[in-house]
């Protein structure tokens, strides 16, 4: 037991390293989310509950969909063309980018709605800003100053029961890759009719190759001084 103690005490720690998506705001209200380590069966939140936010170190991971978070029993009603804000109530990497996914779901309830197949698209990212890979001007750097994210809905878009993903990707240690990706259900209004297709969509997980150099990227080895982040391009409607 005595050798146990050490782990034991680093725990904390490693948890205080790390964070999620905690709740949303969209037009002034505030949707609490959920707040980690321990799912409640009956939390009214519109956040699928993740069982924890250690990062997940591969792109083909099953948890990179909604970081092992399968349902909630609310949804947000947003118009389309109007903001959604992520909020953290912690978050420590500063080098990374911010990628913000949507998904169509098929049926008329979130329930069966599991984010499988290539439905996912873009509408929002931030990787490098400046021009040093080893620097804190990236997305993620952004919410670390300001534990937010604000993206708009495109306003072209169809209404209907869409999944937000939002996912940061900290690539503070050379050649890997931490994600840290949570999703909250989303009834989108509005008379927006176009849905994205072709190039603009991708499987979750394995949206990129583990490979791909915007995934697997050693930031402190001072040759590149632009980044593109992995996956496809933002859809704007
Ligand atoms: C809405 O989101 C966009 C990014 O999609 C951002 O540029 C803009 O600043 C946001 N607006 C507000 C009021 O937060
Ligand atoms: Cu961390």
């Amino acid at each position: 037991m005595q050798l146990m103690l050490p782990l034991l005490l680093a725990a904390p720690a490693l948890v205080a390293a790390h964070g999620a998506v905690t709740s949303y705001i969209i037009g002034g209200k505030t949707y609490a989310g959920y707040e980690g380590f321990s799912p409640q069966p009956n939390a009214q939140i519109i956040q699928r509950q993740w069982p924890d936010y250690n990062p997940i170190m591969t792109v083909t991971d099953r948890r990179m969909t909604c970081n092992g978070g399968t349902s909630a029993p609310l949804s947000a009603s947003i118009a389309a063309g109007e903001n959604i804000t992520a909020v953290w109530k912690q978050w420590t990497h500063q080098q990374g980018p911010v990628m913000v996914w949507m998904y169509a779901c098929p049926g008329s309830s979130f329930q069966g709605c599991d984010g499988q197949g290539k439905g996912w698209f873009k509408i929002d990212q931030m990787g490098l800003y400046g021009t040093s890979l080893n620097s804190n001007d990236w997305g993620t750097g952004v919410v670390y100053k300001t534990l937010k994210w604000s993206s708009k809905i495109p306003a072209a878009l169809k209404p209907g029961k869409y999944l937000i993903r939002h996912e940061l990707l900290a690539l503070h240690q050379a050649n890997t890759p931490q994600f840290y990706p949570e999703c909250a259900q989303l009834d989108v209004t509005g008379s927006g009719s176009a849905t994205p297709s072709g190039s603009f969509l991708a499987s979750i997980p394995a949206y990129a190759s583990q490979s791909d150099p915007g995934i697997m990227v050693d930031i402190y080895q001072g040759k590149a001084t632009t980044y593109k982040c992995p996956g496809p391009d933002v859809w704007t409607g």
